[in-house]
């Protein structure tokens, strides 16, 4: 009843199920995997897509006869499993040259190696059939405002997404750019920290038709805001290319928890959000194992995400289909027509007679919201009681 299918579009990076649980203070505790093994993994728990940074796939100093190499084995494995890839990405942030940014670095040189790192993966990504090219930004940002203009940096990172829309354009690719905001970590403060800097900055490129957004759960959690509002911005805005799932508790450091692990009611909402709108591009989860699990719990820890997906999506029908709650939110939302004079776009005489309306402020100000109802009726279908 669960079971993930490729309707869902469900899909993985490399870098999620081969995550090896070295952190910050710890060295890694799993093996590490190819490329390949990852894919027949994929494949084992029912995920339908894989996704890839350059330096997932091929290591930054292979020579051409390992990038052959590791590539063939990773499309074998593509098709013995029906894997597909529906995004791919560039790593602008584990290599040292990085260390001050990738296209928003004060250094020319650094600047320019960026973007010919990029290029080459976007060929890659081509190669593979990748329809989405993500862009996170974790290095671009400063622990210190002293050294960088932000003026600049802002100006560099467009320049670059200018070039590379030119670039997939030219290559006639067809892939559209999701820019991923977060706002902090590896960087003291990453540029352009929400979804909502990035819908911004988005319009201010050459080709903002082929660029949107790819929101993750856990980047807006960690700048404490409310990730449902912000999707439902970007599906507002026509701009949500690709959503990263996965969890993350407030206040805390950057978890990348299985979706669902921690805020199962905003989990609930967005979801109902997603469904509801008819969301139909991948569903990724951005997320990895806790590092106490080994190999087979890795397994349990990718279909957990899909199974809460999928549970979720069978309460929102049936938060849809519930006659109390209906009845509550028709209540809720009850519209008898008497404003309906003011409604809608503007003209000199709705104004006026707007002006003109006498408004019984005090009956409105007593006027309540069964919310508490209806949030513990929400609860109760989520607990499994309902
Ligand atoms: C990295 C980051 C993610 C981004 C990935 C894409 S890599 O794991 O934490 O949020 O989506 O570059
Ligand atoms: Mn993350
Ligand atoms: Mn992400």
């Amino acid at each position: 009843m669960y079971t993930p299918k490729p309707e869902h579009k469900f899909s993985f990076g490399l870098w999620t199920i081969g995550n090896t649980g070295r952190d910050p203070f710890g060295e890694p505790v799993r093996n590490a995997l190819t490329p390949a093994e990852i894919v027949y993994t994929i494949g084992e728990v029912g995920a339908w897509g894989v996704n890839f940074h350059d330096n997932d796939l091929i290591p930054i100093d292979a020579t051409a006869a390992q990038a052959a190499q590791i590539k063939s084995a990773f499309r074998k494995a593509l098709d013995d499993t029906g894997v597909i890839v529906p995004m791919a990405t560039t790593n602008l942030f584990t290599d040292p040259a990085f260390r001050d940014g990738a296209f928003t670095s004060n250094d020319p040189q650094v600047r320019a190696y960026a973007l010919h790192k990029t290029l080459r993966a976007i060929d890659l990504g081509a190669e593979f059939g990748a329809k989405t090219y993500v862009f996170w930004g974790g290095r671009e940002g400063t622990e210190t405002d002293a050294g960088k203009n932000p003026l600049d940096a802002g100006k560099w990172f467009r320049e670059a997404l200018n070039f590379v829309c030119e670039y997939v354009i030219d290559q006639g690719y067809g892939m559209r750019i999701a820019l991923e905001p977060k706002p902090n970590e590896p960087r003291g403060d990453i540029y352009l920290p929400t979804v909502g800097s990035m819908l911004a900055f988005i319009e201010t490129l050459d080709h903002s038709e082929m660029v949107g957004v790819n929101p993750e759960v856990a980047h807006e959690h960690m700048a404490g805001l409310n990730f449902v509002h912000a999707v439902a911005q970007a599906l507002d805005a026509g701009k949500l290319f690709h959503i990263d799932l996965n969890d993350q508790s407030f206040g805390r450091y950057d978890q990348d928890f299985r979706f669902g692990a921690h805020n199962i009611k905003s989990a609930f909402f967005l979801v109902k959000l997603l469904e509801d709108n008819g969301y139909d591009n991948p569903r990724h989860f951005d997320a990895h194992a806790y590092r106490t699990s080994d190999r087979e719990d890795v397994k349990a820890f990718a279909r957990g995400c899909m199974r809460t997906y999928l549970i979720l999506k069978e309460r929102v029908a049936q938060f849809n289909a519930d006659a109390e709650i209906q009845a509550l939110l028709a209540e809720i939302t009850a519209d008898d027509g008497a404003m309906d004079a003011y409604k809608g776009a503007y003209s000199a005489e709705k104004a006026a007679a707007l002006k003109a309306h006498t408004f019984d402020r005090i009956a409105l100000g007593q006027r309540g919201q069964p919310y508490e109802r209806l949030d513990q009726l929400t609860i109760e279908l989520l607990l499994g009681v309902r």
